[in-house]
């Protein structure tokens, strides 16, 4: 008996070398996460980890793999996104009939460094022999990239040489707007600097005077409050006082920040911040028990579920801001549920998926570090899972989903080309059996069509018509918060009537009525 445990042992524990190594060669040798063939091959980077190691910089010994942790089951459904997007395309029969388009998913741990990596990945060839994309009749085109902006900085840096365009969908940092610098970037995110437009527009409509200004301290809270005070110069709205909360948090100081703003006569205050930093600074605004403060929230925290439990609606009740707007995605739901081990048995991040879904491993080969115990296999998806399966009103998931589309409306463009008639040198069109990344660039400089009802297209700096949801915290059943629309920011409208709100649909700090929050 012991001795059959004891191989059982050294069985589990040589299996799970293996398993460590095959978990390694999908983050180091940088192997795509999803890949499939085609006509058009299309790169996508997404952070399916949240968390890199810091890399051991000591050289007396060989470096060690890179490891990511943490993996990000809402990012995941991302790629997935994309992937059904690309399989959506390949089964029109209208867009890109005759033409199919590939893609190579790769993941960049939410970290730049390795979302460069992941980017010369993404370029490189070739990776399985017996693959048709490897062929040179198939470069990469285009990349569905990247999440944050100081990921997309590099990755768009890196493409940049090869002009390879790239449409991030999460990216929002109004610096990727300079074309003479990135000259490859494109958008489906709105640029941070139609946020705070769009925030002075809403202080405007409600005719508040007086409003502070709390920011963190990070290049998007300066360049947000400095986008703000530009936007309200000339206007009747004054800014009474602005604070920063300190990278490294610190009580006392926040203490400070309360106080200036419960003594302020401003009751309204625009906060520019990450939900990870505020966490702290509203733990410590309710441990002061203030209330009466009509709160904008910035798109960073518009949307964070960490705050709806109902402890926090005596405080953060009536909450307003921008936040990125909802779309529909007709098969998204199905096509997540068709997502599982046993379909994708050598897939190592739908193995991690179950990890991190049920806590537990499908096969005993895929147990890894954390030693999980083994699936079921009566795991289902349910609603539980909502970072994942929450699919019904997608705002990132439907960025990835107009990207992808951009980029085969683009190519359906070029490949209609009429000789003779075309837009390059010449009249010339492009040869569609040997497309160059840069000939796409024009088409999706140009391209425009309708998804879901909303126009895409976009502008000479590759931004898209920016358009928000506006966001309201009210009183859910359970006494939680619910985020309710009560209107929008669209810029495809008229210059002026960009901004609609439901006003009787608000709901204001405190229940009170709008007027006692103005002055
Ligand atoms: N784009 C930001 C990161 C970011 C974010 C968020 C982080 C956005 N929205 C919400 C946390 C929560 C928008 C970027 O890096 O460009």
């Amino acid at each position: 008996m012991t001795l059959i445990l004891f191989w059982l042992l050294v069985l589990r524990f040589s299996i799970f070398s293996v398993t460590l190594e095959s978990q390694c060669t999908l983050q180091n040798n940088f192997e795509p996460g999803f890949m499939a063939g085609g006509d058009f091959v299309i790169g996508g980077i997404f952070p399916l980890h949240y968390n890199q190691e810091m890399p051991d910089l000591n050289c007396t010994y060989k470096p060690g793999p890179v490891r990511c942790n943490g993996f990000d089951p809402r990012a995941f459904r991302w790629a997935l996104t994309m992937k059904l997007a690309v399989e959506e395309i390949n089964n029109s029969s209208e867009l890109l009939p005759n033409h199919t388009l590939g893609y190579k998913i790769f993941d960049s741990c939410a970290y730049p460094l390795t979302g460069q990596r992941a980017a010369l990945a993404v370029m490189n060839g070739p990776m399985e022999a017996d693959r048709p994309m490897c062929s040179s009749a198939s470069p990469m085109l285009a990349i569905i990239g990247e999440s944050g902006s100081a990921q997309s900085i590099v990755v768009s840096r890196i493409l940049r040489p090869f002009r390879i365009p790239m449409i991030s969908y999460f990216s929002s940092c109004a610096c990727l707007s300079d074309r003479r610098e990135f000259p490859t970037f494109f958008r489906v995110i709105p640029s941070d600097a139609y946020q705070v437009k769009a925030i002075a527009k809403l202080l405007i409509h409600f005719n508040w005077t007086w409003v502070g200004v709390v920011r963190g301290d990070h290049a998007y809270g300066r360049s947000a409050l400095q986008g703000l005070l530009n936007e309200l110069e000339d206007t009747s709205v004054c800014v009474s006082y602005q604070e920063m909360i300190p990278l490294l948090y610190d009580s006392q100081r926040a203490i400070e920040i309360i106080r200036v703003m419960n003594s302020s006569s401003a009751r309204v205050v625009v906060v520019f911040s990450a939900e990870g930093e505020l966490t702290p600074f509203l733990k410590d605004y309710m441990k002061l028990n203030v209330t009466g403060i009509q709160w904008i929230a910035s798109e960073a925290w518009v949307t964070a579920s960490v705050f709806t439990g109902s402890e926090y609606y005596p405080f953060l009740g009536g909450t307003i801001g921008f936040g990125i707007r909802q779309g529909y995605i007709p098969k998204l739901k199905d096509y997540i549920t068709t997502v599982n081990p046993h379909v994708y048995p050598s897939n190592t991040l739908v193995q991690e998926l179950w990890g991190a879904l049920y806590g537990c491993s499908p096969f005993s080969s895929f147990t890894h570090s954390t030693q999980l115990p083994l699936c079921t296999g009566q795991e289902i998806l349910n609603k539980q899972h909502s970072a994942y399966m929450n699919t019904s009103s997608p705002r990132i998931a439907y960025n990835v989903y107009k990207g992808v589309y951009a980029i085969a409306h683009s190519l359906h463009n070029l490949i209609s080309c009429k000789p003779g008639n075309g837009p390059f040198n010449n009249s010339m069109c492009a040869d569609s059996t040997k497309v160059y990344p840069w000939q796409l660039q024009h088409y999706l400089q140009e391209v425009s069509f309708t998804i879901s009802g909303e126009t895409v297209n976009f502008d000479i700096n590759g931004d898209s018509i920016p358009s928000y949801d506006l966001i309201n915290w009210q009183k859910g059943i359970a006494g939680n918060i619910e985020l309710v629309k009560v209107g929008m920011y669209d810029g495809a409208r008229e210059a002026g009537s960009e901004l609609v709100i439901y006003d009787t649909a608000i709901t204001w700090a405190r229940d009170k009525s709008e007027a006692s929050c103005s002055q």
